[in-house]
């Protein structure tokens, strides 16, 4: 009897030990270190995009977590990527599917995920670029270096004169497409390592609540100028390009396809005898990117948050460096929307008390993920607006069951890319379809969406794409660049160059009288194309390089503008 009693006792005595631990298990609330890359592709030695990569760091993240192989992003482009990562709304839900399109715009009063942190008790800070040149500040504690000024990024140096590398082909080329090796050091670089130094310090200092910490990167974004000691381990002439690269690659394409592809930059770099140099600075900048990571995650190892933090790192997109004639971004194949994603969570948090052991996840997932696993991880209450599927099952078991597929929306609405955990396929708008076996093809060389061998593979993978696309609001004239207005004296307004793609520039008439607006021609004449009242705006559709001159009624020229790379406002001043 004494013995039962006793028995029952201890019994209990374990009961609540363990009932108490699990309590305790269940109310820690685990940081969070949130860090963004920004354009790196898969040449990291984990991923083995590119066999010269050097990346330690990188590395040793993904072996202390979960490395997800096959993750894709919603959008591969900066803005509609990031927003949907900061959302959790995917691009064909919200609407936000381009780079010049404006968060607060289409999504007004959309809650981003510090805010929901903040919300939560969390203390929500960060530096760099996390959203597309802009901070938010309303939706963070605090960030560095200034919250008002809704610049991320801290002062970089760059060279005095440019370009250093890649000569100017037109007015349609992006101003940071080029690269070299500055001979400086990382402090005096700044931009990334000013980052890396101000996320570290707030890992060295005590704080009171449990935080949201975001550190964005932003290199191997362009320019690819990095501190020399960066370019050294990748001599010119040892250089290897892209193992995706096949010349006649376009060959098979449907014809949007075929569009897509091929486009002014790439053929401009290979006619300079760039190609090999711009392979060099990129691998440079990533080792750079790479060596910043290592600093904020030295700084985490010897904090006292090594092991209550959950570490998420992820590119924005991938990457083409010559792949299908390409270069830059935009597109739905697997070089340009597969990105690394890693994500390590410790012990005893409320969605994962195991934690995340050391694996390689090879199912198809996308950043869209990101927001819900995150609230699912630190138990916060879930969102109804969140559209993709929790990445928690895969953290706890990578080969487990995985009903999903990722799809990544291109530019226009309609167009996409989708993977499964073997297959690829791309729909465009136009009704052109791509499909690719990734098992067998990892490049995506061999399209084999004409052979009615995969007729059935092609339907089953349709079937699984979105089924509608929101409408693609267009930014408002005042979110756009400003041009600079050149007054004119007795001076004639220079001849148009125009050269690039068509987009609308928004000419503002803010002078108290009536004015003309002219097109200068390649010969430097003018030609008359309206008249804009007061307080009024004339829609031109126009291209890069091209000269608008204004007139008083009488002729009188008053100064000109000259178009750049994008579409944009033209403010008339008073006269
Ligand atoms: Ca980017
Ligand atoms: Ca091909």
């Amino acid at each position: 009897m004494i013995r039962r009693l006793i028995f029952a006792f201890i019994s209990i005595a374990i009961s609540i030990t363990i009932a108490s631990s699990i309590k305790a298990a269940e109310t820690i609330r685990p940081n969070v270190l949130f860090i963004a890359m920004d354009d790196l592709n898969d040449w990291i030695g984990c991923m083995g995009g590119h066999p010269q990569t050097i990346t330690p760091n990188l590395d040793r993240l993904a072996k202390s977590g979960v490395l997800f192989t096959n993750a894709h992003c919603a959008a591969p482009a900066c803005n509609p990527s990031r927003i949907s990562v900061f959302s959790g709304i995917a691009p064909n839900v919200s609407g936000v599917y381009a780079n010049n399109q404006v968060l607060r715009e289409v999504l007004p009063d959309v809650e981003l995920l510090p805010k929901s942190f903040s919300k939560n008790g969390y203390r929500s800070t960060g530096s760099g670029k996390m959203l597309h040149y802009i901070i938010d500040a309303q939706s963070w504690d605090d960030y560095f270096p200034e919250p008002a000024s809704e610049m991320p990024i801290p002062h970089t140096l760059y060279p005095d004169k440019r370009p250093v590398s890649l000569p100017r082909a037109g007015p349609w080329q992006y101003v940071e497409t080029d690269w070299g090796a500055l001979e400086t050091t990382d402090q005096e670089f700044g931009g990334d390592f000013t980052v890396s130094q101000w996320v570290s310090e707030q890992l060295a200092q005590k704080h009171d609540n449990p935080f949201f910490l975001a550190c964005g990167i932003y290199r191997p974004h362009e320019p690819w100028f990095v501190p020399a000691k960066y370019f050294e381990p990748f001599p010119l002439e040892s250089i290897l390009i892209p193992p995706g690269y096949k010349e006649d690659d376009l060959a098979d394409l449907p014809p949007e396809g075929q569009r897509q592809g091929p486009n002014r930059y790439f053929a401009h770099i290979q006619k300079q005898g760039q190609w090999k140099h711009a392979i060099q600075s990129y691998l440079a900048s990533i080792h750079f990117a790479d060596a910043m990571l290592g600093r904020v995650l030295d700084a985490l190892d010897n904090s006292e948050y090594a092991d209550n933090t959950i570490v998420v790192l992820w590119s924005d997109h991938g990457w083409h460096l010559g792949e299908k004639q390409h270069w830059q971004k935009y597109t739905a194949w697997r070089v340009c929307t597969r990105i690394p994603l890693m994500i390590r969570v410790p012990k005893n948090c409320p969605g994962l008390p195991e934690g995340t052991s050391s694996g390689i996840c090879n199912q198809p997932v996308n950043l869209v993920s990101l927001a819900p696993t995150l609230f699912d991880l630190c138990g916060l209450p879930p969102s109804k607006v969140h559209d993709g599927p929790s990445l928690t099952p895969l953290l706890k078991d990578v080969d487990g069951q995985w009903p999903h597929v990722s799809v990544t929306c291109l530019h226009n609405p309609g167009d996409y890319g989708l993977s499964d955990n073997r297959w690829r396929y791309i729909h465009y708008a136009n009704g052109d379809e791509e499909l690719y076996d990734i098992a067998a093809d990892r490049y995506e060389w061999n399209n084999l969406a004409a052979d009615p061998k995969y007729a059935d593979k092609l339907a089953e993978l349709r079937a699984k794409g979105p089924t509608s696309f929101a409408s693609k609001p267009e930014p408002s004239i005042q979110s756009l660049n400003k041009l600079t207005w050149v007054t004119l004296g007795d001076d004639k307004a220079p001849p148009s160059r125009p050269d690039g793609s068509q987009f609308p520039v928004f000419f503002i008439n803010q002078s108290e009288a009536p004015v003309k607006l002219y097109w200068v021609d390649r010969m430097g004449q003018p030609k008359f194309y309206e008249e804009i009242q007061p307080t009024k705006t004339a829609r031109q559709a126009t291209r890069p390089g091209a000269i608008w001159q204004i007139t008083n009624l009488q002729d009188k020229p008053l100064g000109y503008f000259k178009v750049d790379d994008r579409s944009a406002q033209a403010i008339i001043p008073a006269h």
